[in-house]
Formats: structure tokens, C-alpha cells, sequence
């Protein structure tokens, strides 16, 4: 069984972005087959991202914002309660009104390193340091 808490992740686990705060709970080396996360969009910000490599749902515990699924141009209010899943691998555009937290789960699961790419993606890695499809890390735009 794996026990963890947020008070006491370090900051290995802790990935920051522009617009946001990512705390890596459960990563690939926890053999769970999904990644799980406590990520928090700060007010007033707005993230593209597309997410082609991975199924992403997040579930909104606190804050108001909302999500633009660029496909269509839908627009979805998000607040305490709200769960979104980007099972089409969505490209959308995350507004967050307040700060946002959000519980995040990917999979395949995050192995810790990703950061997106200039289309709002993260690459497939695997814990040795190559890409899923076997190229090492870097090696693929
Ligand atoms: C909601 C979302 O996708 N935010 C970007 C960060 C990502 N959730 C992560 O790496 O935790």
C-alpha cells in the first residue's frame, strides 16, 4: 500500500509551469498504471494544451473557471464539483476566473519530467529515460 501526503511531497514532486502548480502524488514508478495529481491553475491565467499522448480527466474540488473544447467552441463553467475528461484528446483552452484546484489523472501515467510541448502536449516517457516508442529522451521533437 502507498501512503503519501501533499504536506510532505518535496519539491521532486513538484513541477511549476507558467500557469500553474503541479504535485506529482502518484507517478509511473508507483505501478499504478495512471498518474494521479494535485494541481492548482492560478487566477486569471488561461492554458492551452492538447494532451494527444495521454486520457487526462480532472475533477474540480475548489475555485471557478472554465474549459473551451476548441473543436466545437463549446464553453463548460467549472467550479467545486465539476469533473471534465478529455476522452477525444481534446485540444482546449482552461480559463481559471479564481484559483483553481483541480485532481488530475493521467494515463499512461506521467513519469515525473514531461513539459509541454508548443502544442500543449507532454511526450510519452518512460522511467528509463527514453520515449515510449524506444527513442532516448530528447531525441523526438
Ligand atoms: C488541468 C491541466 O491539465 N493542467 C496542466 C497541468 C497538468 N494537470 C499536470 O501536469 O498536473
Amino acid at each position: 500500500m502507498i501512503v503519501r501526503r501533499l504536506a510532505e511531497l518535496g519539491p521532486a514532486r513538484e513541477v511549476k509551469a507558467e500557469t500553474w502548480t503541479s504535485r506529482r502524488l502518484l507517478l509511473a514508478d508507483d505501478r499504478m498504471g495512471f498518474s494521479l495529481h494535485d494541481t492548482i491553475i492560478h487566477a486569471g491565467t488561461e492554458t492551452r494544451m492538447c494532451y494527444r499522448n495521454h486520457l487526462e480527466a480532472v475533477y474540480c474540488v475548489a475555485g471557478r473557471g472554465s474549459i473551451e473544447a476548441l473543436a466545437t467552441g463549446e464553453v463548460f463553467e467549472i467550479s467545486d464539483g465539476t469533473v471534465y475528461a478529455l476522452d477525444q484528446h481534446d485540444e482546449h483552452v482552461l480559463r481559471a476566473e479564481t484559483e483553481l484546484r483541480l485532481v488530475c489523472v493521467f494515463r499512461p501515467a506521467l513519469v515525473g519530467r514531461e513539459v509541454h510541448d508548443a502544442s500543449g502536449a507532454y511526450p510519452l516517457l518512460t522511467e528509463d529515460g527514453a520515449d515510449a516508442a524506444g527513442a532516448p529522451e530528447g531525441a523526438r521533437p
